[in-house]
């Protein structure tokens, strides 16, 4: 499962615990309680509820920032670089090396782009914004060779949809 199916279905699963739980305040409303004990075991609930977010959030956060991609230290990356136009991507070259990190120097020349790039299965693997007047840099390691397309993923005309270019992975080192 990727983890953006994970994500989805976490989402999933958080909208109906809160839909459940809008439900019941809203048929617990019609009753009508006394508003003390009502107020006291809210307090005890939230107070639960901050620490079990500290205790397990923190953690967790930490964790997830172990990776981080726009730390990897590419020693010697493949460097390309990559400008959006209304409507195409020109990058100055198109073919890098599996297993060794790629820097993108992504901008654009005219309006906002957005820099996507999938696998050959479809799937989002990285992405940022292509700017005008700025480098944005983005660092990523193919582990698979194959064919990688780029495409726009921000909306930027009548053509966008049409913005879509390729990178080749190769297996082994190439420099450069
Ligand atoms: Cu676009």
């Amino acid at each position: 499962m990727s983890i953006q199916t994970v994500c989805a279905l976490l989402t999933l699963v958080a909208i109906l615990a809160l839909s459940a739980v809008v439900l019941r305040v809203r048929i617990l409303a019609q009753e009508g309680h006394d508003y003390a004990p009502v107020q006291g075991n809210a307090y005890r609930i939230r107070a639960i509820g901050f620490w079990i977010l500290v205790l397990v959030g923190l953690p967790i956060s930490i964790w997830l920032f172990r990776e981080n991609p726009y730390t990897v230290q590419a020693t010697a990356p493949q460097v390309i670089n990559a400008t959006g136009y209304q409507w195409y991507w020109d990058l100055d070259r198109s073919e890098v090396a599996a297993g060794a990190p790629v820097e993108f120097r992504v901008t654009s020349a005219d309006v906002n782009h957005g820099f996507g790039i999938y696998d050959p299965t479809g799937e989002l693997v990285a992405q940022t914004q292509a700017m005008p007047g700025y480098i944005n840099r983005l660092t990523h390691v193919f582990e698979t060779p194959g064919n990688y397309q780029v495409l726009c993923l921000e909306y930027c005309g009548l053509v966008h949809h049409a913005m879509i270019t390729e990178i080749v992975v190769t297996e082994g080192t190439t420099n450069g």
